[in-house]
Order: structure tokens, then C-alpha cells, then sequence
């Protein structure tokens, strides 16, 4: 490359910063890809996992995905995400429908939450029309399958992208 006059170099564009973000699965979710085939398909959680670490890499995000049957754990993940994570993707499962302690703890970490779900529960059992969680989140994906979490955790890319930029007002 030909030098610039004065030694200055040309100007890279600047490549936004990675990302963290956490992705957590709730109680049964480890089933996923071995019962209910026509509810939850047959990818295994652990294929979904590798699938959004894949689309992270893409996107500049660093994905770290877990699942736990025990309210306290996912509680406990998430209270540890406060300042180590710019995100979370939230699949609470049966806790959806159920836990304040999530609804608390969501609230309590202040971080962008995006509420996840492989089928569409506002079609299904009256039991599982309600959220606890919701209000405590940004936005919602459900009724996609599997795909959800990837369409969340695209949606929550785009989403942090564009706060950073309304708040530096670079685009
Ligand atoms: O659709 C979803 O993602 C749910 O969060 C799944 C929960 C259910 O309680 C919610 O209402 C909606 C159930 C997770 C149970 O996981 C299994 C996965 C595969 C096979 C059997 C259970």
C-alpha cells in the first residue's frame, strides 16, 4: 500500500465490538430432540447450542449457552450475567408460566432479555397463555421452533447495534 502523505494510515472502518450473550434453557429443555417431535422437532439442544455459537461468530457475538431444570440455578446464571454479558435469550420453559423469582431476577441484572420459546404457548393450553417473565423483557420469539433462538438472538443483535448507535449517533 502506497503511503499517505504525513505517515498517517488510510482509516479501517471501525468493526463494532463482540458481543456477549447468554442464552438460557429451562427445566426438561435437555428432552429436546427426543420426545415430542411434532411440538419441539428433532434437533437436540446441544445441536442448537452449536447452531447459535455458529451465527454468533457471524454476527460478532460471543454466545455462551446453558440449561438447568432448577429455578435457583437459572436465577443464579442470570444474576452472574450483570456487567460480564451485554444480553440475554431466555427459554424459562414451565418457569415462564410460574416464576417471579425469574420475573425478579431479570428485572433485578437490568439487562436486555429477550423471552424464548420452540412452540407458540399462546396457542396452546390455557396454562401456558400467560408469561411471568414478559414484562421483564424487550421482546419475545416463539412459535418457530428451533429457529426461535437463532431469530432472537439476531433480533437481539440488531437491537443492541442500534442502541450503541442512537447513542454515539454513528450509524
Ligand atoms: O415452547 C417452548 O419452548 C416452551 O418453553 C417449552 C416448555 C413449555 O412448558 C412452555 O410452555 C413452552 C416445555 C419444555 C419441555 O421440554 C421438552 C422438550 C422436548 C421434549 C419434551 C419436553
Amino acid at each position: 500500500m502506497k503511503p499517505r502523505p504525513g505517515g498517517a494510515r488510510a482509516a479501517k472502518p471501525a468493526r463494532p465490538p463482540t458481543l456477549s450473550i447468554l442464552v438460557l434453557s429451562g427445566p426438561n429443555l435437555q428432552l429436546l430432540g427426543t420426545r415430542e417431535p411434532e411440538i419441539y422437532g428433532r434437533e437436540t439442544l446441544a445441536d442448537v447450542h452449536a447452531r447459535l455459537e455458529a451465527r454468533g461468530a457471524e454476527l460478532g457475538a460471543r454466545v455462551t449457552a446453558r440449561q438447568s431444570n432448577h429455578e435457583g440455578e437459572l436465577c443464579d446464571w442470570i444474576g452472574g450475567a450483570r456487567g460480564e454479558r451485554d444480553a440475554m435469550l431466555l427459554n424459562a420453559a414451565a418457569y415462564t408460566h410460574t416464576s417471579l423469582a425469574l420475573f425478579d431476577a431479570i428485572k433485578a441484572v437490568a439487562l436486555p432479555c429477550v423471552e424464548v420459546h420452540i412452540s407458540n404457548p399462546e396457542a396452546r393450553e390455557a396454562f401456558r397463555q400467560s408469561s411471568r417473565i414478559a414484562p421483564a423483557c424487550v421482546a419475545k420469539v416463539s412459535g418457530f421452533g428451533v429457529e426461535s433462538y437463532v431469530l432472537a438472538l439476531e433480533g437481539i443483535v440488531r437491537w443492541l447495534r442500534a442502541r450503541a448507535s442512537l447513542k454515539t449517533g454513528k450509524r
